[in-house]
Parts: structure tokens; C-alpha cells; sequence
């Protein structure tokens, strides 16, 4: 058995939507990194501290590119990394800089404080971080202006970790509505089955709002 330890709105959602849309048996357990007794019990499952993270068979997995090529390699029938070797090191490659680029430039624009201890310099991370997150998520509304999913014609896990990019943009209060192409690819997202099932379960508002 499977248990995927996940937080809204953190990057877990990516390794969960893959999970789901596997069709293995797991379990999701909400961690809340904010309550200092649940990040302290946590972190006695991945001393790294970090969600997402699962444990199967006595063993923790954590990094999100790696669960989620855990989890395509034991549901190879969901495709969701492909195995043709080019197509998969794409898909890898978006995943890679997914957890690179994107995640990091959202951290710097909402935490700069893991940055630098100078707080005169927080709001200049900030500004580097919003500014390379927006062009982030410009990429991806270009790309998907002439493709459906973010590998191209078929759903993949980069579209998982593509919608937690969207849903951070919300929250940054960036115009993520302006996107047309990625917020048409959203919509996509959430008419999934078990996409939906995903976001229900996370609380996560893109169901409220669609
Ligand atoms: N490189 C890791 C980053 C994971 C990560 O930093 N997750 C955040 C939530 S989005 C977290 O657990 N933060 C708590 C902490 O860093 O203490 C991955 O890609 O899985």
C-alpha cells in the first residue's frame, strides 16, 4: 500500500494527481507543514521535511520527479510518462525543471526569507521571483496555445505539476486569466475525473471557482 503525504497548496498536488490518475490503491494523508507537532512528526517519515513524500513497503520516497516516475513505472497501463526513450527524457526534462525553475521561482517570490536573512533584500528576491515566475508561466501559455496537454496530444505527470504552477499563479495574485491557452488547459484539467476527485480532496478552490 501506497500513502502519499500531501499539503494544500503545496507541490504534492502534482505527485497526487498522478497517483489518482494511475488507478493504484493509495492512501493521502494531509500533512500540515504550519502545525510545528504534525512538521515534527512528519519529518520522523522523510527527515527532509518536504512534501510531497510517500512510503511503501517500509521505505520513504520523496522529491516529486521521483515519485512521480515511481508511480508511472508501476502503472505503466496510465501512460504517464511515456517509454519511448526521446518522449520520456522530455517529459523528464519538464518534470526536472518543473522542481528547478518554476518551484524556485515561486519560492523566491513568496518566501525570500529562505533566501537571504537580510530583510533589505527581501522584497528585490521577491521582485526577481514574481518577474521569472510570470515569464514561467507565459512559456507554458504558449506552449499550450498549439497542444492540449503540456507533452503535446496526450495527458502526461507534466500536466499535474503545469496545474499547480496555475493555481500558484492564482495565489500570487498574478493575472493567470489573461493566460487563455493555459487557462483553457485548466479547465481541461479539471473536467478530468480524477483530477477533480484530486482537488476536492485538497480543498483546493479551482473546483469551487469552475
Ligand atoms: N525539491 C522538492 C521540494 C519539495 C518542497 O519544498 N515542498 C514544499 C511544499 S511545496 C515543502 O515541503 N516545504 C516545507 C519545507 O521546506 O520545510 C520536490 O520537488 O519535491
Amino acid at each position: 500500500m501506497i500513502v502519499l503525504y500531501y499539503f494544500y497548496p503545496a507541490c504534492s498536488l502534482a505527485a497526487h494527481i498522478c497517483l489518482e490518475e494511475s488507478g493504484l490503491e493509495f492512501e493521502a494523508r494531509r500533512v500540515d507543514l504550519k502545525d510545528p507537532e504534525q512538521a515534527a512528526a512528519f519529518k520522523k517519515i522523510n527527515p527532509k521535511g518536504t512534501i510531497p513524500a510517500i512510503t511503501t513497503n517500509g521505505q520513504t520516497l520523496s522529491e516529486n520527479v521521483a515519485v512521480m516516475a515511481y508511480v508511472a513505472d508501476l502503472a505503466p497501463q496510465a501512460k504517464l510518462i511515456p517509454t519511448e526513450p526521446m518522449a520520456r527524457a522530455q517529459c523528464l526534462s519538464f518534470l526536472a525543471w518543473g522542481a528547478s525553475t518554476f518551484h524556485i521561482n515561486f519560492r523566491m517570490s513568496f518566501r525570500p526569507e529562505r533566501f537571504t536573512t537580510e530583510a533589505s533584500m527581501h522584497d528585490g528576491i521577491r521582485g526577481v521571483g514574481r518577474a521569472n515566475y510570470w515569464k514561467n508561466l507565459e512559456t507554458l501559455d504558449e506552449r499550450l496555445a498549439s497542444q492540449d496537454w503540456i507533452m503535446g496530444k496526450d495527458f502526461t505527470a507534466a500536466d499535474g505539476y503545469a496545474l499547480r504552477f496555475y493555481d500558484w499563479g492564482r495565489i500570487g495574485k498574478f493575472p493567470v486569466e489573461d493566460l487563455k491557452a493555459f487557462t483553457a488547459f485548466k479547465d481541461r484539467m479539471i473536467a478530468r475525473p480524477a483530477v477533480r476527485r484530486v482537488l476536492e480532496r485538497e480543498g483546493c478552490p479551482l473546483v469551487a471557482v469552475a
